[in-house]
């Protein structure tokens, strides 16, 4: 266990570490399932092979490599998966990569770059309801769903114009953008749009012919 404000460089090596800073150039994990706390900025994480927990403030690339890695950033960040069924949770907005895999992807902010890649992928969208944010979440390969949750209800006129927007989605394939929220979706196969724990719309996109 490292545990000093900031450092260049870690470089953990082998076997299961726990690193904890205040903040960091470099950090890598290496091989093992490893856990990363640090509390502000780690410009480049690599947490190599093995199951590993990634808790940072922000960061501005984040590999996480092959295993069934954890990720959470609040301030906005940039991160890449890798192998095996990764969890990543972007609450201040960011870019994220899920590489093979069934990735779970959470993203919150004013705005998020998402591509599910391989694997049955699911995007969590907090998105402003004002429709202020600019999100874009592209599934890739596999069943995936996307799921936008506001905060509060729409107006009436919104609300109609996100059911149309959803349905026309739902024709072209799971490609589209719904206009009030936003959000932009490419290749996703179920869309879920959730005012706070109610289920307002929910979607499965017909295969084109
Ligand atoms: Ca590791
Ligand atoms: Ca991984
Ligand atoms: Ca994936």
């Amino acid at each position: 266990m490292i545990s000093p404000r900031h450092i260049e460089k870690v470089l953990a090596g082998e076997g299961d570490d726990l690193v904890a800073v205040q903040s960091a150039w470099s950090v890598d994990l290496g091989d093992g399932d490893d856990g990363l706390f640090a509390t502000d900025l780690v410009a480049f994480v690599v947490g190599g092979a093995g199951d590993d927990a990634v808790t940072v403030g922000s960061t501005y690339l984040a590999e996480l490599g092959d295993g069934d890695d954890t990720f959470k950033a609040c301030g906005y960040s940039a991160v890449y998966g890798g192998d095996g069924n990764d969890v990543m949770r972007l609450e201040g907005g960011g870019v994220a990569l899920g590489g093979a895999g069934d990735d779970h992807i959470e993203v919150g902010g004013a705005s998020g770059w998402l591509l599910g890649e391989d694997g049955d992928d699911t995007a969590v969208i907090a998105a402003p309801p004002d429709g202020s944010g600019a999100f874009r979440f592209d599934g890739g390969a596999g069943r995936d769903t996307v799921r936008i949750e506001l905060g509060e209800a729409p107006s009436a006129l919104d609300t109609l114009e996100i059911m149309h927007d959803v349905w026309q989605i739902a024709g072209n394939g799971g490609n589209g953008t719904i206009d009030p929220l936003g959000v932009t979706l490419a290749n996703v196969e179920r869309i879920e749009v959730f005012v706070g724990d109610a289920l307002m719309i929910g979607f499965e996109v017909e295969p084109l012919a």
